[in-house]
C-alpha cells in the first residue's frame, strides 16, 4: 500500500506560528516531514518557534508576508539553501473581517482577497518550478466552507475561499503531468483563535448564539479541533495522495451534508 510516511520531505506551512497551521505541521512532523513555516513579524515567529520547540519539534520559522511577491521568492529560496527544495506546501496563512457587505470598504475586501487567494497563488507560483525539476510536489490550500456557502457579513472570505477552491482545481489541472498534486482542505468550524469571537459566552454566561447555531448545523454536534485535520493533512502530503488530485476534502464533522437539527 502507497506510504502515508513524510521521511525526507521538507513541508512550508504558512502562517503556521498557531492554529490550524501549526497542528497541520505538527502532524506532518510526526510523519518525518522537515517543518519550515513563516509569519508576519519576528514576535509571531518566536512564539510559533518555542510551540515547536516545547512539542520537541525542530522547526525552522521565517518572516514572511504571504502578500509580499519578492519576500515570497526570497523565503523560497532561502529554504532551499537552508533546508532543502520544498516537497509539501500548505497554504494556510489566512484572515478573515466580519462586516456586513454595505458596509466593508473596498480596502478590507481586497486585503482579505490579498492575503486568503492572492497569497495562495503567489506561494504556489513561487514553489512550482522546483517540484517540476524535482518531478514531483504536493501543495494543499486550506479552503473552508466558504469555498461552498455563504453567510451574512463575510462575502470577502467566502470570495477569496471560493476563488481558492477554483484556483486548486485549476493547479492541479495545470500542474498534474509534472507529479505534482494539488488538493484543498475545507475545515468546517474549528476552535482556533479566528473563530473565539463566534464561542465567547454571554454576559448571563449562556452559549454564544452562534456556537448553538453551528453545533445544531453539525451532524457531529460539535466545533472541531485543529488536530480534526491532521490525518488529512499527512493523507494529502503523502504518497498515499498520489493519485488525488483537484480535490477539496471537506473535514467538517458533516455540515455540508446536512440541512439542520430542527429547533425543538
Ligand atoms: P488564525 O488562528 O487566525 O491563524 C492565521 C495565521 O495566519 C496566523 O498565524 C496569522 O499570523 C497568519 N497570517 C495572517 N496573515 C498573514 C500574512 N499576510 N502572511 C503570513 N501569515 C499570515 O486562523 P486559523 O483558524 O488557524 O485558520 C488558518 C487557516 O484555516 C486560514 O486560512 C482560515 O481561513 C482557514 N480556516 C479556518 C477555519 C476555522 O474554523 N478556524 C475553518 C476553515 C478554514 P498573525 O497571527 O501574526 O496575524
Ligand atoms: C465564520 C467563520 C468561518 C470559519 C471557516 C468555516 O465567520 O463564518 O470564521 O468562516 O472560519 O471558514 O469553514
Amino acid at each position: 500500500m502507497a506510504s502515508f510516511s513524510l521521511k525526507g520531505k521538507v513541508a512550508l506551512v504558512t502562517g503556521a506560528s498557531y492554529g490550524i497551521g501549526f497542528s497541520i505541521a505538527s502532524a506532518l512532523s510526526e510523519s518525518g516531514a522537515k517543518i519550515t513555516f513563516n509569519d508576519i513579524n519576528q514576535d509571531a515567529v518566536n512564539k510559533g518557534l518555542a510551540a515547536y520547540k516545547e512539542a520537541g519539534i525542530d522547526a525552522k520559522g521565517y518572516v514572511c508576508d504571504v502578500t509580499d511577491e519578492a519576500g515570497v521568492n526570497e523565503l523560497v529560496k532561502k529554504i532551499e539553501a537552508e533546508v532543502g527544495v520544498i516537497d509539501i506546501l500548505v497554504n494556510n496563512a489566512g484572515i478573515i473581517k466580519r462586516i456586513p457587505m454595505h458596509e466593508m470598504s473596498a480596502a478590507e475586501f481586497r486585503q482579505v482577497i490579498d492575503i486568503d487567494l492572492n497569497g495562495p497563488f503567489i506561494v504556489s507560483k513561487a514553489v512550482i518550478p522546483s517540484m517540476i525539476k524535482k518531478g514531483a510536489g504536493k501543495i494543499i490550500n486550506i479552503c473552508s466552507m466558504m469555498s461552498e456557502l455563504g453567510r451574512e457579513t463575510v462575502s470577502a472570505y467566502a470570495a477569496a475561499k471560493g476563488g481558492l477552491k477554483m484556483l486548486t482545481k485549476n493547479i492541479a489541472s495545470e500542474y498534474g503531468e509534472f507529479n505534482i498534486q494539488c488538493n484543498g482542505i475545507g475545515p468546517g468550524y474549528i476552535a482556533t483563535p479566528q473563530t473565539a469571537p463566534l464561542r465567547e459566552k454571554q454576559a448571563d454566561g449562556s452559549p454564544h448564539p452562534f456556537d448553538s447555531f453551528i453545533i445544531a448545523k453539525t451532524p457531529a454536534a460539535r466545533w472541531g479541533t485543529t488536530e480534526d485535520l491532521a490525518g488529512p493533512a499527512v493523507f494529502l502530503a503523502s504518497p498515499a495522495s498520489d493519485f488525488v488530485n483537484g480535490h477539496i476534502l471537506y473535514v467538517d464533522g458533516g455540515i455540508l451534508a446536512y440541512i439542520g437539527k430542527q429547533p425543538k
